[in-house]
């Protein structure tokens, strides 16, 4: 469908000149992310070299994506602004907060029910406030957006890590926290820190078991999930142009696995036959009228050393398939290497369930590859080992992979086909067995893959791989095999060996879909009520946080020194506690349970120092609270890695926590202890992280002088009486310190529009 096509014609009808104006301002040529950041300049923002890495500029995203889960806290804030209707064109997906079980149809119906309370707070405030509202069974939020919204040269905000996918379309689009896109929605600039420049250059052309996948988790295995932070990856050369536009989603959607800002794509004839198989031939029209706009100068794809702060290059023609995992997205093995890497590392080699489809990998073409492998199922006489399973993007792929029979070809391999949302990638998977935690393998296409990601098992290991490699890995059970060069015995005893997969980029009968399950605003949504139950379980109305108390942040408790790894996931699980995204006291029952304590390496156990008994982090956190005693939290590094839900921000702030410190921050979460009045630090010195001692009474002091790019200075006062001061850096920009000052970003909106 085309939705806000004046705003598109709008934006093209301006940009020439803006890029223009960029290139002399300047002089030199630019990149496309550098055309599309330039063109988005708030209003007053004058043309500079914005130094990368180091300008915080302020921003005109085009839209605003949200999600159930995250949409609830974006939408409770937004609600306390006093404004009448958001200022640009925004969206609500019901995605999330389906739980996989049994099988699509009673799942959903199941979903309704139980989630009905939220779901009909979501339809009505985004029925008032002039918001598009997509419900449950319609798909997952970035694939309707890549098939409704999306727009090369465009630039949006997402509460979704993930919304990064929409690079796959040309966009500059990047995952925020709530806070943030209730500032757009708003009518307020957005403020993001000038990002470097990554340049990715794909000569060649993927053929055989290779596919856009695997482009990705090369380059993860590359950069590391922090590799990419405050980066845009932008991908070019002939095979970035010999790919097809949702492979490139792909690509820009596991991104969000490196820490990138976004990715994004050079406008090419692949988008254009995307937009045009969606329905929005004029789309393709007007960019086609702009196209040298909509993509790099050639002068800096043909010397990209120059104009990118760092190069890879991949040649799609040599590229072998790739298993990333388990528990992180970033160990990349490639297929050949797996036998080896696998006895080695002792994985079970048993593949319990390959999973297929997710806002990453459900397209059109990547169904009919994975069809193409379980057709030889029965034309070879095999018999699939592992279950399967399918959660298609969009209402709209699967009406359409239904019509052209692959679900009915999915169901002679025994496959289980899940409702359209996040289901098993969120946690959000009912999977028999899973509370005995046996330790097991499964092997799937989406993009996390952290501890108790797909099933709450902590023993499940988990590895990303294409649609094509899951279903391949499915059909022989076995994690090892390597259907380049191996075969497979079936049930006549004989050895065979699978064909390399096939399939079309776009469907030949165009798509299809009956219902998709949008609905639109009201015109005059000023009449329309929003009722929140004092006593629901699901929804609460936030308060304002208190502001700052004017003085150092003195004799603060340690609540945890979180050690290695701790994402969003460890800090706000997500599974069983998404029913609580709307409900800010209710979710912080959940807050860091997951990470693991230093001290004694257990989770969700720490000292409090007032009683000195062991206790859970929320129920010690909530003792300090009564007693009045700030906290403060030690992590290591990339903290903070994964989604973009601010409740791992919200949590702390609302039970008294006052200080994040930390080695390095994920970007996305760091904004978000910014946006909630939570001091965010990072050791100056990272062995400083060494001398929090389990006891420790800490001191920040300097903050009657909080200045950008000036230290602070935290003292720890340890138990045995002695003292030693270290170094804190912050990131915090003038207007960030009032964040700080007001006690968090929504007070200053509030006191403005006063
Ligand atoms: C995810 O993939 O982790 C999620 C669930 O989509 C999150 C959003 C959330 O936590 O609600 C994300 O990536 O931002
Ligand atoms: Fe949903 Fe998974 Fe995509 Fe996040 S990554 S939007 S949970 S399908």
């Amino acid at each position: 469908m085309v939705f806000d096509l004046d705003l598109i014609k709008k934006t093209y009808s301006e940009m020439p000149a803006k890029v223009d104006a960029a290139r002399t301002a300047l002089g030199r040529p630019l990149t496309l992310a550098e055309k599309i950041l330039y063109s988005h300049l708030w209003n007053g923002v004058g043309i500079t070299d914005f130094e990368r890495g180091k300008a915080y500029v302020d921003f005109a995203p085009d839209r605003v994506a949200m999600q159930d889960a995250t949409a609830q806290m974006a939408l409770l804030q937004f609600d306390t602004t006093g404004r009448k209707k958001v200022a640009v064109p925004s969206t609500v997906h019901c995605d999330h907060l389906i739980v996989a079980k049994d099988e699509s149809k009673s799942d959903l119906k199941k979903a309704v029910t139980e989630n009905e309370e939220v779901y009909e707070f979501l339809s009505s405030i985004s029925n008032k406030y002039g918001i598009g509202f997509w419900k449950p069974g319609a798909g997952i939020i970035h694939q309707v957006v890549l098939e409704n919204y999306a727009f090369p040269g465009g630039m949006m905000i997402g509460t979704d890590s993930h919304t990064v996918n929409a690079g796959g379309l040309g966009m500059v689009a990047i995952g925020v926290g709530g806070a943030d896109a209730c500032d757009v929605m708003a009518g307020l600039s957005w403020e993001l820190l000038m990002p470097k420049l990554i340049g990715v250059k794909l000569t060649g052309k993927l053929s055989g078991w290779a596919s856009p996948k695997d482009v990705i988790l090369k380059v993860a295995g590359i950069l590391t999930v922090k590799g990419g932070t405050n980066a845009i990856v932008e991908y070019f050369g002939e095979g970035a142009t010999n790919m097809s536009c949702t492979g490139k989603g792909t690509i820009c959607n596991m991104g969000a696995e490196i820490g990138a800002t976004t990715s994004t794509f050079g406008y090419d004839e692949s988008m254009a036959r995307y937009l045009r198989s969606t329905g929005r031939a004029d789309v393709a029209e007007a960019a086609d009228a702009v196209k040298s706009y909509l993509t790099g100068d050639a002068e800096v794809y043909a010397n990209p050393e120059k104009y990118f702060d760092k190069v890879i290059e991949i040649n799609l023609s040599e590229l072998e398939p790739h298993l990333n995992g388990p528990f992180t997205p970033d160990l990349a093995t490639p297929i050949s290497q797996m036998k080896e890497a696998a006895a080695k590392n002792n994985w079970p080699t048993k593949v319990e369930v390959g999973l297929i489809g997710s806002c990453t990998n459900s397209s059109y073409e990547d169904i009919s590859r994975a069809v193409s492998l379980a057709k030889q199922v029965a034309e070879k006489g095999l018999k699939t080992k592992a279950e399967f399973t399918i959660t298609p993007g969009s209402e709209l792929v699967r009406y359409t992979i239904e019509r052209d029979g692959f679900l009915d070809t999915f169901a002679q391999i025994g496959a289980t086909v899940f409702a359209n949302a996040c289901g098993p990638c969120i946690g959000m998977w009912d999977r028999m067995g899973a509370e005995k935690q046996e330790r097991n393998t499964i092997v799937h296409s989406f993009n996390r893959n952290f501890a108790k990601r797909a099933d709450g098992n902590p023993n499940t290991l988990a590895f990303v791989a294409s649609p094509e490699i899951v279903t391949a890995l499915a059909i022989a059970g076995d994690l090892t095999f390597n259907p380049l060069t191996d075969t497979l015995i079936n049930e006549k005893g004989e050895a065979v060996k699978l064909d390399p997969p096939s399939g079309d980029e776009l469907p030949t009968r165009g798509f299809d879909v009956e219902d998709a399950g949008y609905q639109a605003p009201a015109e005059d949504g000023s009449g329309v009520q929003i009722n929140v139950k004092p006593d629901s379980k699901r929804l609460q109305l936030l308060y304002p946080f208190a502001a700052w108390e004017g003085t150092d942040l003195k004799g603060l408790k340690l609540l945890i020194k979180a050690k290695g790894k701790c994402t969003t996931d460890h800090i706000s699980m997500a599974g069983p506690w998404l029913k609580f995204r709307g409900h800010l006291d209710n979710i912080s029952n959940n807050m860091l349970i997951g990470a693991q304590n230093f001290f004694n390496e257990k989770t969700d156990n720490v000292k409090n120092q007032l009683t000195g008994e062991y206790g859970t982090v929320p129920s010690t956190q909530r003792a300090y609270k009564a007693a009045n005693v700030g906290t403060i939290v030690i992590g290591d590094e990339n903290y903070g890695e994964g989604s973009s839900r601010e409740h791992a921000a919200m949590e702390p702030r609302h039970l008294g926590v006052k200080v994040v410190m930390v080695k390095s921050f994920a970007r996305i979460h760091e904004t978000n202890l910014k946006k909630q009045g939570m001091l965010a630090l990072t050791f100056a010195n990272k062995e400083d992280y060494n001398k929090i001692q389990e006891d420790d009474n800490i001191d920040v002091v300097g903050l009657t002088s909080f200045t950008p790019g000036q230290s602070l200075h935290v003292i720890l006062n340890h138990a045995d009486g002695s003292s030693e001061t270290i170094e804190a850096n912050h990131s915090y920009n003038a207007q960030q310190i009032d964040w700080f000052k007001a006690g968090g970003a929504l007070n200053v909106i509030r006191a403005n529009s006063k």
